[in-house]
């Protein structure tokens, strides 16, 4: 059986309760002068893209236990890829991470995942890890090294992503590097970031005109002390430094603990120099966890100034949504669907806030009811919303469930067997 009758028969099962379900929240929706239908829209219209390396079991820096079934290649990631699409429906664009998902042939590649419905959002370099056979090190730094030879080397393989991105029919590229410093002195602040802008600035030479380039910021890591691009201060500062196709990565793992991020996304929004997101949750640090799992009002306050600033129309509002996560101790596949879902959620939740009211209650100086007024969207189970929206789009209404029943993975696991090695893994 193919995935799709697998869904097919999940849903017959589950159809009943789900109308139901659907039916009583419309009508409780309704008294308070809210559609659901609207609401089922909104839901169906959402986009999130799912990063090539989530879909491969992830690792820490101590060890990394590989998953049954792992995919081996880039065609075998854009067929997990494509489970996720098919069974939560809001996930068919995919940012590929470069040399990871480096193709033989673009052309072909691009016709895989265009046969499945898929295309590729935006494009990762990676020069943060040395490859076999590259002539010079990262150890010390990429786009900042000390040394203009490393630095030209790290230009060229960015160069070398938008280029591929452009055959690939990429919208974007984006720019993560660890650079930065383990001790104090070690790195010069000021000629650092020097650097960094001199560099960008020749990466952005090669975009093409339709093609956006966004940077990410993170506190630290793999440099303990110090990074580069730090902050979305620093991060803001760049991208008009470098010009209107430079926009500002919000990662949600890249803040310091307590970090008011939604107000950071306001504040890049009315800059109008967001780029979009990657998507994760976190506890402690970089923590790569499932969105929304750990911290899910942030991630619905995230969405609320989202929401805000897509009803009021702001000019040039065009975030791109993206999953960043690591998935260490469960299925891939099934943390990336539900993920997904809890992006959806506080997406659907957002637009269920009543705006007239809150803003009144702003005006009014009422701090109560403002914040009720968001409590009441939080605590609205839109469950039923989310599960009719992807049975309307021929996805699952139990994608968990679809997917544990269709036995893929089962069948992965005897198709791929292990690739030999087991080491620490970074994502
Ligand atoms: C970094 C960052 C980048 C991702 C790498 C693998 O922490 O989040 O976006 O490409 O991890
Ligand atoms: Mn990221
Ligand atoms: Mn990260």
């Amino acid at each position: 059986m193919v995935i799709r009758e697998f869904v097919d028969e999940h849903n017959r099962k589950a159809l009943d309760w789900l109308n139901e379900d659907y039916a009583h929240l419309g009508r409780q929706l309704r008294r308070g002068g809210v559609d659901v239908e609207r609401l089922t829209e909104r839901a169906m219209a959402f986009r999130v893209a799912v990063p090539s390396w989530g879909v491969g079991t992830g690792g820490t820096r101590f060890a990394r236990f590989a998953g049954p079934g792992e995919p081996r290649s880039v065609f075998e990631k854009l067929e997990d890829c494509d489970v996720i699409h098919q069974m939560v429906r809001v996930t068919p664009g995919i940012s590929l991470h470069i040399p990871w998902d480096e193709p033989e042939s673009a052309s072909e590649l691009k016709a895989f995942a265009g046969a499945r419905g898929l295309f590729f959002d935006s494009m990762n370099s990676n020069t943060f890890q040395d490859q076999p056979g590259q002539k010079l090190s990262y150890k010390f730094g990429s786009l900042t090294h000390a040394d203009p030879a490393v630095r030209a080397q790290a230009v060229e393989h960015n160069v070398h992503c938008i280029e591929l991105g452009k055959k690939l029919g990429a919208r974007s590229h984006t720019v993560w590097i660890g650079d930065g410093g383990n001790f104090p002195g070690q790195v010069h602040f000021r000629r650092g970031l020097e650097r960094y802008l001199e560099s960008l600035r020749a990466i952005y030479a090669a975009l093409p005109d339709a093609f956006r380039m966004f940077i990410e910021h993170k506190l630290y890591e793999p440099a303990f002390y110090s990074t580069v691009l730090n902050d979305w201060g620093t991060s803001y500062y760049c991208t008009r430094e470098l010009g209107p196709q430079a926009f500002s990565l919000v990662d949600l793992g890249h803040h310091a603990p307590n970090v008011n991020i939604e107000m950071i996304v306001s504040r890049l929004i009315q800059f109008g120099k967001l780029a979009g997101f990657h998507f994760n949750d976190s506890k402690y640090g970089d923590d790569d966890l499932d969105a929304g799992s750990i911290k899910p009002f942030q991630l619905f306050l995230v969405f609320n100034e989202l929401v805000d600033a897509e009803l009021e129309g702001v000019a040039g509002f065009d975030p791109a949504y993206m999953l960043d996560q690591s998935h260490n101790v469960t299925d891939p596949i099934e943390s990336l669907m539900t993920s997904a879902v809890e992006l959806v959620r506080a997406y659907v939740q957002a637009h269920l806030v009543d705006r007239a009211a809150l803003r009144e209650a702003q005006e009014k100086n009422d701090a109560i009811l403002a914040l009720q007024t968001l409590k009441q969207a939080f605590t609205a189970d839109v469950a039923p919303i989310l599960a009719m929206a992807r049975h309307r789009a021929g996805g699952a209404i139990d994608p968990v469930g679809a997917y544990r029943a269709s036995g893929y993975r089962r069948r992965k696991a005897e198709e791929r067997p292990a690739a030999a090695g087991q080491g620490a893994g970074i994502v």
